[in-house]
C-alpha cells in the first residue's frame, strides 16, 4: 500500500522549507511500501491560495522539482498551516504527473484531496460530476472525492445551508464506496484539516507540551429520541470524541497525518490509530474525531437525497439490468483485478496482499480451497494450475461439507476462502474453523472491509466493482484472476516453471480485448436463446479438463436466472451414467477448446451425436473441423489453456441472461435467492 502523510501546526511558527522539508521527509519514511509517483500540496502567498507540486518516480525526484521552482519563498513563515502529501500505488490510471495526488476540485483548488484505496463507484459519481459541469483533468477514482466535495459545498451553500468542514466530508463519505484512507485541505476551511478512513489505514500523531488526556475517553451524549415506531426509548449516542480535557484556550501544537506509524515516530510517541468511519478534524489546535453514520442530520439534506437518487439510475447505464451491465463491464473489470499487480514487461506478479506470508504459504503442505456456489467454481476452474505451478498438495472443499464432514486441518496448512461478499456465512464458519485449529487463512474478496476479508490472516481484493446483480459474473471472471495471479506469484520463485508462467501473464495481457471479442458474440446467443432453447426444460453442459468449471458455472448461472434445470458435467463422466439422458430432444451445450483435451472431448461429441444429440458447441475461432459443419456453433477467441475458460463463460453468462429475459423473468432478482447468503 502507498502512503500519506500530512503535518498541521498551528501556533507554532514554521517556515516553508521547514514545512516541506517535514512532508518529504514523511513520504520517503513511507517509501519502503513502494509507489510510482508522489506529490504535496501547500499554503502559497496566503491560505486562500494553494500550491500543488507533482511528480512521477521517487521523492527525490519531487523534492529536486520543488527545489527548481525560483518563484518559491522558502522563508515564508506561517504561524498556522496545513499541508499533505501521497506517494501514489496506480490503481486507476497510469502512473503520471496529471494522476498523482493531491487531486483538486477545480483550477482554484478550492478542495484538495490526497487517498489510499480505491474507490470503487467513482465511475457514477465521475459521471453525475461531468453532468453538473465539472471536467476531470485525471483518470483517477480519486478526483471524483475532490469534486464532489466542491459540489456539495457549493449546493449547500446556495440553498442557505452552509456546512461545516466536518459535515461536508461526511456527506462525501457517505457516497463513497470502496476503500479509504482520505484527508481534506480546502481554501474555505484554513489551516484546517479533515481525515476519514474506511478498510485503508490512517493514524495521527500529536506534539505538544499541553496536557492530554491519556485515554481518549468517549464524551457520551446520550439523546432521547424516537424509533421508527414512535418508542421513546431509542438511545442515540453522539459519538464526538474530544481530544482534550476542558482547557480551551489556544496552544501551540502540532499534528502529524499518515497512513504508516514509520513516518510519525520521528515526531512524536503519541499516536491515536483511527477506526473504520472515523472522521477526524483538526482545527485551531483541537482534534475531534466523529463517526461517519449515526448522524442523521445529513440525510435530510436535499442536495444529497437528489444524488443518491441519480446515482441509483446513472448505476445502470444503459442496461435494462444490473447482470447486463456487469457482463459487458468484465473487459474492465479483469483489467482492474490486475493493475498494479501485474507487469507486463517483466513478466511478474507482486500481490501486495500476500507479501508478508509468502513464505509461510510456500512453505505449507497443502492448500484447501474453501467456498461456495460461482466462487467454489473458480476454485475448481483454477485448481489445477495451483497443482501445476505449486507442486502442492490441492484439496477444493465446498463450504458448507467442510464442516459437516468436520475434515481434519492442521497448522501447516493454507486454507483460501474464496466469497464476493466476504459475509457469506457458510464461508465464514470453515474459515472460523480453519482458524481455531492454526491454519493460514487466506482471502479473496470483492468487499473491503468485509468479515472475510477482516478475519482472514492475509489476501486479495479482486476489486471488481460492486455486483449487484445476484447472478454473479464479473466476480467470477475476476475471482478465477486473482487466484491464477496467487499461483503464479506462489511459483515465481521456481525457474521450471518460467515459460509457463510466462505464457499465461502473455494470456492475461490480451484478456480484455478477448472478453470484448466473445461478448461481440451476443446476437448470435440471443439467436439461440430465443429460437433453440426456446421451450428447453432442462440443459446439459458438457467440457473437460479446464472447461469442467466453465460447464458448472454456466449451468449454475442458468439455474439461477432461468428456472431450468441444469447440469454441467465433466465429459469423462458421460459414459458412467449421464449418457442415458441424451436423446435427440435433449438440449445439450459443448465447450470443445483446441487444448490438449480436445481429442477426449471429440470423442464426447460423437458419444453425443450418435445417440441422436445436437450439442451447440463453444468452440475456438480457428477451428475448422469438419465435425460440427451443421451445428450451431459459438466461437470465441483462443487463449491460453487455463484461461480458456474465462473467456468461455462469457457466452454462457449471456444466454442465461437471454433465456432469462425472454421467459420475462428478472435476472437482477431470481425467486428465492439472496445476493450474499449471510445465513448458514
Ligand atoms: C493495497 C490497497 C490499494 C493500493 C495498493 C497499493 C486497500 C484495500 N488496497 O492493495 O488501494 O493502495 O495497496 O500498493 O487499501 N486482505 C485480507 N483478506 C482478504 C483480502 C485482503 O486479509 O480477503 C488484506 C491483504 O492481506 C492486505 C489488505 O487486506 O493486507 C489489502 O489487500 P489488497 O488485495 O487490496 O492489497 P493491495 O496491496 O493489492
Ligand atoms: N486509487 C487511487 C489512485 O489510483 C489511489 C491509489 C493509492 O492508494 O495510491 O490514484
Ligand atoms: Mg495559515
Amino acid at each position: 500500500m502507498c502512503g500519506i502523510f500530512a503535518y498541521i501546526n498551528f501556533l507554532v511558527e514554521r517556515d516553508r522549507k521547514y514545512i516541506l522539508n517535514n512532508l518529504l521527509v514523511g513520504l520517503s519514511r513511507l517509501e519502503y511500501r513502494g509507489y510510482d509517483s508522489a506529490g504535496l500540496c501547500i499554503d502559497g502567498k496566503n491560505d486562500q491560495e494553494i500550491l500543488i507540486y507533482k511528480q512521477v518516480g521517487k521523492v527525490l525526484a519531487l523534492r529536486q522539482k520543488i527545489e527548481e521552482d525560483k518563484d518559491l519563498d522558502l522563508n515564508k513563515t506561517f504561524l498556522s498551516h496545513s499541508g499533505m502529501a501521497h506517494t501514489r500505488w496506480a490503481t486507476h490510471g497510469v502512473p503520471s504527473e496529471r494522476n498523482s495526488h493531491p487531486h483538486r476540485s477545480d483550477p482554484s483548488n478550492e478542495f484538495l484531496v490526497v487517498h489510499n484505496g480505491i474507490i470503487t463507484n467513482y465511475k457514477e459519481l465521475r459521471a453525475i460530476l461531468e453532468k453538473y459541469g465539472f471536467v476531470f483533468e485525471s483518470d483517477t477514482d480519486t478526483e471524483a472525492v475532490a469534486k464532489l466535495a466542491k459540489y456539495i459545498y457549493d449546493s449547500q451553500k446556495k440553498a442557505g445551508n452552509p456546512l461545516s468542514f466536518t459535515a461536508l466530508v461526511k456527506a462525501v463519505c457517505k457516497e463513497l464506496d470502496g476503500a479509504f484512507a482520505l484527508i481534506f485541505k480546502s481554501v474555505h476551511y484554513p489551516d484546517e484539516m479533515v481525515a476519514a478512513r474506511r478498510g485503508s489505514p490512517l493514524l495521527i500523531g500529536v506534539r505538544t507540551d499541553k496536557k492530554m488526556k491519556v485515554d481518549f475517553v468517549d464524551v457520551e451524549e446520550v439523546v432521547l429520541g424516537e424509533d421508527q415506531v414512535g418508542n421513546q426509548q431509542n438511545y442515540r449516542r453522539v459519538q464526538s470524541r474530544s481530544f482534550f480535557g476542558e482547557d480551551t484556550t489556544p496552544q501551540p501544537i502540532e499534528y502529524i497525518l499518515a497512513s504508516d506509524a514509520s513516518a510519525i515516530i520521528e515526531h512524536t510517541k503519541k499516536v491515536l490509530y483511527l477506526e473504520d468511519d472515523d472522521v477526524a478534524h483538526i482545527s485551531a489546535g483541537d482534534l475531534h474525531i466523529h463517526r461517519l453514520r449515526r448522524d442523521d442530520n445529513m440525510s435530510s439534506i436535499r442536495t444529497i437525497q437528489t444524488l443518491v437518487q441519480e446515482l441509483a439510475q446513472i448505476q445502470k447505464g444503459n442496461y435494462a439490468h444490473f447482470m447486463a451491465k456487469e457482463i459487458h463491464e468484465q473487459p474492465e473489470s479483469v483489467i482492474n483485478t490486475m493493475r498494479g499487480r501485474v507487469d507486463f514487461n517483466k513478466f511478474s506478479v507482486n500481490l501486495g496482499g500476500l507479501r508478508s506470508q509468502l513464505t509461510n504459504i510456500r512453505r505449507s503442505r497443502r492448500i484447501i480451497f474453501s467456498a461456495c456456489g460461482t466462487s467454489f467454481h473458480s476454485c475448481v476452474a483454477t485448481k489445477s494450475l495451483f497443482a501445476e505451478l505449486t507442486d502442492m498438495a490441492i484439496s477444493l472443499e465446498l463450504s458448507s461439507t467442510f464442516l459437516d464432514e468436520r475434515l481434519p486441518v492442521y497448522r501447516d496448512d493454507v486454507c483460501i476462502f474464496v466469497s464476493q461478499s466476504g459475509e457469506t456465512k457458510d464461508t465464514l464458519l470453515a474459515l472460523q474453523y480453519c482458524k481455531e485449529r492454526g491454519a493460514l487463512c487466506v482471502g479473496v474478496t470483492n468487499t473491503v472491509g468485509s468479515t472475510i476479508s477482516r478475519e482472514t490472516h492475509c489476501g486479495v481484493h479482486i476489486n471488481a466493482g460492486p455486483e449487484i446483480s445476484v447472478a454473479s459474473t464479473k466476480a467470477y471472471t475476476s475471482q478465477y484472476i486473482a487466484l491464477t495471479l496467487i499461483a503464479l506469484q506462489l511459483s515465481d520463485d521456481s525457474h521450471q516453471k518460467t515459460a509457463r508462467r510466462k505464457e499465461i501473464i502473455e494470456g492475461l495481457y490480451s484478456l480484455s480485448n478477448n472478453i470484448k471479442k466473445a461478448l461481440a458474440q451476443e446476437e448470435t446467443i440471443k439467436k439461440i436463446a430465443t429460437q433453440q432453447f426456446k421451450s428447453a426444460t432442462s440443459l446439459i453442459l458438457l467440457g473437460r479438463g479446464y472447461q469442467g468449471a466453465t460447464c458448472l458455472e454456466g449451468a449454475l448461472k442458468i439455474k439461477e436466472v432461468c428456472y431450468i434445470h441444469a447440469e454441467g458435467i465433466f465429459a469423462g463422466e458421460l459414459k458412467h451414467g449421464p449418457l442415458a439422458l441424451i436423446d435427440n430432444t435433449m438440449p445439450i451445450i459443448l465447450v470443445m477448446n483446441k487444448d490438449r483435451h480436445y481429442s477426449d472431448v471429440e470423442n464426447a461429441f460423437k458419444q453425443v451425436t450418435a445417440r441422436g444429440g445436437n450439442p451447440i458447441v463453444i468452440c475456438n475461432e480457428d477451428d475448422d473441423s469438419s465435425l460440427f459443419h451443421n451445428m450451431s456453433t459459438i466461437r470465441v477467441p483462443r487463449t491460453v489453456d487455463a484461461l480458456q475458460g474465462i473467456i468461455n463463460i462469457i457466452p454462457l453468462q449471456l444466454l442465461s441472461y437471454h433465456l432469462a429475459t425472454q421467459y420475462g423473468y428478472n435476472p437482477d432478482s431470481p425467486r428465492n435467492l439472496a445476493k450474499s447468503v449471510t445465513t448458514a
